[in-house]
């Protein structure tokens, strides 16, 4: 007998989804940063043994839009109720209860069974989350709630165990020997625009997009050539920085992540480019893989 099924992993920005994601696929397939709007697409990991085969997906948080680009972001995680076996709704205990009813309406009344994961608990005390519970059992009263700390891998195994268990008979939808979905290159611009989310301030990091132009891997070095795509000339400035420095800063910590991500030397090379108002264009979004 081989069980094989979808596990979708949704909720609201920065409550811990990529991390979680991370930890149940055993590989750092989903890049993380204190930043809100990280994870803009949705991006599978899958975790095979000879009994079965789980295809976790991680999706962007689930917000309300302000942009083109983030109506195909809530899109991802609406399509990530659609086609669970178990659906992971994620919460903390900063957020508290969540604030987007009606996404939550929609997961109350969805088939597939719900685990709702209340994430961070290293951050709170017994009695403040006994009463989140007892709210959120309220709120969603269909889902089996579970106290957990991704960071710190607290009650993650029991999380796993369960899903197992819900997790349907059937053949593998993936070959056994796949990890993700998704090519290298993606790999590539989603760890450079990570380290731009953590490098530059305020706005600028979210009207960015990177374009992996080159990827070229020989025996021991992989060639990248990237492009970074900004709205405005000035944001361009921003990205160079004074004579160049901080592109060079944001290439060089990339480069090492790149290094560590596929255990080999890379060569990076980065450039910027201007694309106005890309955010809110279908022609562009279509080409960076955002359906619309
Ligand atoms: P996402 O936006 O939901 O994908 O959240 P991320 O996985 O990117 O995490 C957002 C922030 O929360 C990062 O700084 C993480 O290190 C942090 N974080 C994730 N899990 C935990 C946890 O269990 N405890 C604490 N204290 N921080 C966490
Ligand atoms: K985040
Ligand atoms: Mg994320």
């Amino acid at each position: 007998m081989h069980k094989s099924g979808f596990v979708n992993i949704v909720g609201n920005p920065n409550v811990g989804k990529s991390t979680l994601t991370n930890e149940l696929v055993g590989e750092k397939i989903s890049v993380i940063t204190s930043k809100a709007q990280t994870t803009r697409h949705r991006i599978m990991g899958i975790v095979n043994t000879e009994e079965y085969q789980i295809v976790y997906s991680d999706t962007p948080g689930v917000l309300r839009p302000n942009y083109k680009l983030q109506e195909s972001m809530l899109n991802f995680s609406e399509s990530a109720l659609g086609d669970a076996d178990v659906l992971l709704y994620v919460t903390d205990v900063i957020e508290k209860t969540s604030k987007n009813e009606e996404f939550l309406h929609k997961v109350q009344h969805m088939d597939a069974p719900v685990l709702l994961l209340i994430n961070k608990i290293d951050q709170t005390n017994q009695k403040d989350l006994i009463t989140l519970i007892e709210e959120w059992k309220v709120l969603l009263p269909k889902a089996e709630i579970y106290p957990i700390s991704a960071l710190n891998k607290f009650n993650i195994d029991t999380v796993k165990k369960r899903i197992l268990e819900l997790i349907p008979e059937s053949p593998p939808y993936f070959e056994k020997d796949a990890m993700t979905d998704r090519p290298a290159r993606f790999f590539v611009t989603e760890i450079i625009r990570g380290r731009i989310l953590l490098y530059y301030q305020k706005e600028v990091p979210y009207s960015v997009e990177v374009v992996v132009e080159e990827f070229k891997e020989e025996k021991d070095i992989i060639n990248i050539r990237a492009l970074i795509i900004v709205e405005r000339d000035s944001q361009k400035g921003i990205i160079i920085g004074n004579k160049g420095l901080a592109l060079k800063k944001v290439g060089a910590m990339a480069r090492k992540d790149i290094e560590k991500f596929f255990d080999k030397k890379v060569f990076l090379q980065m450039f910027v480019k201007v694309e106005k108002d890309w955010r809110n264009r279908d022609n562009i979004l279509r080409n960076f893989g955002y359906r619309l």
